[in-house]
């Protein structure tokens, strides 16, 4: 099923023809609108005639996370304070945190980009669907509900923690579907076993997973243990929220909803466009936006668009491949580059360790570690009486580390359970270079 039959299955010149459009006036509208954008484009010799065809976007400046923090909070909104009726904020690790408020038109908007993810997944206003990701300032809990909403189908508005009573819910009200992070999906699925709840028990079938990086083999970990189909579902706070894209049922990318969110891959070095099927750094620009429209928005994710436009599920929207990681997240143990997402990918291919990781990074005599804490699964922990096997399944794990990630890595194996838990996304790394 499609949610919106004309939007999501357009002719690429019909498309292209109103991303023009939209960009036009989009940038007219932030000229006369944002004083940041005026100034840029000024700078630039631009005026918002220059703009006329999707392709001239290259003219145009891009805008990054440091251009929020240094106008927090309110400097890159359009709109006017009377036409906002909701404020997102997303946390940052480091300055500011970036402030983003929607008009009434961008709250609509956002839910049928939403319904037209789930619509993607399954869902029907025949179903219910339980919304597991945070409510508050985070966008999930909130831009999940409205979309569910949407649809018609009935929302439980579950949100993190409570985690055995929301397992009960699952099972006693027949739940069909669950949006959280993988992580958190993960977690549902121990509890479930602990409390010794058999997939076969609970009804859910859709999974709507996102706000965090997750692997193939995560996928698979997930759908087998909650008998459901996991459906990948991604976003950002400064674009939207969650519903930017969305798989669809051939799971061979997320559809971008680019009628709203153009997108680009950039090379990050060089700042120059990369062609489709090329991994790079991938650039939104917002297109109906009214509360806060964004430019060449830099956000950070590495991932590369699909070529071709022809999905066997009907739409013709632009895939994006998964993100691996973001540029932000890398790691540079002893100049090699390492992404959380490639130890996972290792870890998840080793039946004895179970998909709970932490890793460490030091800096000893000036040189740089790595340790990877990794859990073992239960049934492999009960019968590892011995120093040896333990001692040999770090081998192995250290050995397949090596093989892909070209350094050495420390490996300690850990009893199943005894790794933090996360509600929302999940802590991966530690890197105590940072702090020192
Ligand atoms: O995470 C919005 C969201 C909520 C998306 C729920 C999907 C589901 P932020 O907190 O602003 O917004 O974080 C955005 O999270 O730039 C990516 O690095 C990462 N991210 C989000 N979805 C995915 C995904 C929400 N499906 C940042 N795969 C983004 C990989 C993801 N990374």
């Amino acid at each position: 099923m499609i949610w919106n039959e004309h939007k999501e299955t357009m002719s690429r010149d019909e498309l292209s023809a109103m991303q023009g459009h939209r960009l036009h006036k989009m940038v007219d509208y932030v000229y006369h609108n944002v004083p940041f954008y005026r100034k840029k484009l000024q700078e630039m010799d631009l005026i918002p005639d220059d703009i006329r065809t999707i392709e001239d976007i290259v003219k145009l400046p891009f805008t990054t996370k440091q251009d929020l923090r240094d106008n927090y909070p309110y400097g890159l909104q359009a709109a006017p304070q009377s036409e906002i009726i909701r404020i997102h904020a997303s946390s940052g690790t480091t300055g500011n945190p970036t402030i983003v408020g929607y008009t009434r038109r961008d709250i609509e908007i956002w839910a049928e980009c939403m319904a037209r993810c789930l619509t993607a997944y399954g869902m029907t206003r025949n179903d219910t669907f339980s919304v597991s990701y945070g409510y508050g300032l985070f966008t999930g809990g909130l831009g999940a509900h409205y979309g569910v909403e949407k649809v018609g189908g009935a929302v439980v508005p579950a949100s993190t923690g409570n985690t055995e009573k929301h397992i009960r819910l699952i099972k006693d009200l027949g739940i069909d579907g669950i949006a959280c992070t993988p992580s958190y999906a993960l977690h549902l699925a121990e509890v479930m076993e602990k409390l010794g709840i058999s997939k076969d028990e609970i009804k859910l079938r859709i999974g709507a997973f996102g706000a965090e990086p997750w692997t193939e083999n995560m996928r698979q970990e997930i759908e087998s243990r909650l008998g459901l189909k996991a459906y990948n579902l991604y976003g950002l706070s400064e674009i939207m929220g969650p519903c930017v894209s969305f798989e669809c049922s051939c799971q061979s990318g997320s559809h971008i909803n680019e009628d709203h969110f153009y997108p680009e891959i950039i090379d990050p070095s060089t700042l120059e466009p990369l062609g489709r099927g090329r991994q790079g750094e991938l650039v939104f620009t917002t297109l109906t936006k009214q509360g806060m429209p964004l430019l060449r928005y830099r956000t950070r994710d590495l991932c590369s668009l699909i070529e071709g436009d022809d999905c066997p599920c009907g739409r013709t929207t632009v895939r994006m491949s998964p993100v691996m990681g973001r540029s932000d997240d890398m790691l540079i143990i002893r100049g090699i580059n390492v992404f959380p997402s490639q130890v996972e990918s290792v870890i998840l291919d080793i039946p004895e360790c179970a998909p709970r990781y932490l890793l460490v990074v030091d800096r000893v005599d000036n040189l740089d570690t790595l340790t990877v804490h990794v859990e073992m699964r239960p049934e492999y922990f009960a019968e590892a009486d011995t120093i040896d096997a333990i001692t040999s399944l770090a081998g192995k794990v250290a050995g397949k580390l090596h093989s892909v990630l070209s350094i050495g890595a420390q490996v300690q194996i850990r009893q199943p359970g005894s790794l933090e838990r996360s509600m929302g996304k999940g802590k991966y790394v530690i890197d105590n270079r940072i702090l020192k």
